[in-house]
């Protein structure tokens, strides 16, 4: 996002054309077959490559409220925003192979009545995870739709007893400069630790959730393991990944990417396709894996009949 380069989508972030057609076409002249064997295509699609395991087969049917189809679990942990393990879409999956995402602790403070280092086996012990089929927008125009494996932040809240004083909630990731790349010396795209922020009834909103799993599995290093934050209706960059610190806080806390750019970024974020970035336009975004702006993109992201509510009288196009 920090790179000045020409809107589109750079060449080398683009598999070539024939790679997806041929393979979008095995996967559907195989799901032709017998009931039996449309299982084949799907564990294709499945974690086969890395070796470990099978994709549940609750995946098999699932598909957005939109009635979208799912990505596949290798666009979701292959193509990733995660700037601490480098900048290029693949980086994060090919150099987060030494982190280790445990034991973990998240350290909550500020305006609670319970502040604390609190262990993330304690944090999810008692809590009910659910799959949330979401669309993530991408500030950069490409967008996924994504079955998380979470619970929702309004929960972990309310456990810790905010005080009238905590209006905005600031997160921030974990800081490991021997284990994420990225963050070494002289290697530096953005100051760290990464920080985001919400708006407390942004955090209460029952679309927002806690997630610690992708396809019902365990969150790949990559996409923010153990623990991260999405916000559906706001672009990604809201959601952080790794998350060591939850602080409730009486004013609005500056966010990792206003900080580096205030033109650019706000700190609301909310998807908006007619409010432009600076450089491009947000109206349309592509659908991974297509390499076209196949997709309009809708305002709050699809979700604003849940949540326009939150910004009533706000003037949008000043709080970007
Ligand atoms: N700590 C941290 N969190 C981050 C980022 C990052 O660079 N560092 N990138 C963000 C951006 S721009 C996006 S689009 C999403 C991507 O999430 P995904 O890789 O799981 O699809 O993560 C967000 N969270
Ligand atoms: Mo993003």
């Amino acid at each position: 996002m920090i790179i000045r380069r020409p809107p589109e989508i750079p060449s080398s972030e683009i598999t070539p054309e024939d790679v997806y057609v041929n393979r979008r076409r095995f996967i559907k002249a195989a799901a032709v077959g017998a009931a039996g064997l449309a299982v084949a295509p799907f564990a294709l699609r499945g974690v086969a490559g890395d070796g470990v395991q099978e994709i549940p087969p609750r995946f098999r049917t699932m598909r957005s409220e939109l009635d979208e189809e799912l990505n596949e679990y290798k666009d979701v942990t292959e193509y990733n925003n995660f700037y601490e393990f480098g900048t290029d879409k693949r980086d994060p999956h090919r150099n987060s192979g030494d982190f280790n995402p445990r034991p973990w602790k998240v350290t909550i403070g500020g305006e609670v009545a319970k502040p604390g280092d609190y262990d993330l086996d304690d944090i999810l012990s008692g809590v009910t995870m659910e799959d949330r089929v979401y669309r993530l927008r991408c500030v950069e125009a490409w967008s996924m739709v994504i079955p998380w494996y979470g619970f929702p932040l309004s929960t972990l809240i309310n456990r810790v007893e905010p005080t009238s004083k905590a209006n905005f909630i600031r997160f921030k990731t974990v800081v490991r400069p021997s284990e994420m790349i990225g963050q070494r010396r002289g290697r530096g795209t953005l100051n760290w630790p990464y920080v985001e922020g919400l708006r407390m009834d942004e955090a209460m909103h029952p679309l927002t959730i806690l997630v610690t799993g992708v396809y019902g599995m365990d969150l790949p290093n990559q996409n923010g393991a153990p623990l991260r934050l999405i916000i559906p209706w706001k672009y990604g960059f809201k959601g952080l990944k790794s998350i060591v610190s939850i602080d409730f806080v009486e004013r609005m806390p500056l966010n990792t990417w206003q900080r580096q750019n205030s033109f650019e970024y706000g700190f609301y974020a909310n998807v908006n396709p007619n409010v432009s970035h600076p450089r491009w336009s947000q109206a349309r975004e592509r659908r991974l894996p297509q390499l076209r702006k196949n997709h309009e993109t809708l305002m709050f992201n699809g979700y604003a009949d849940q949540v326009a509510h939150l910004y009533d009288g706000m003037d949008l196009e000043r709080w970007k």
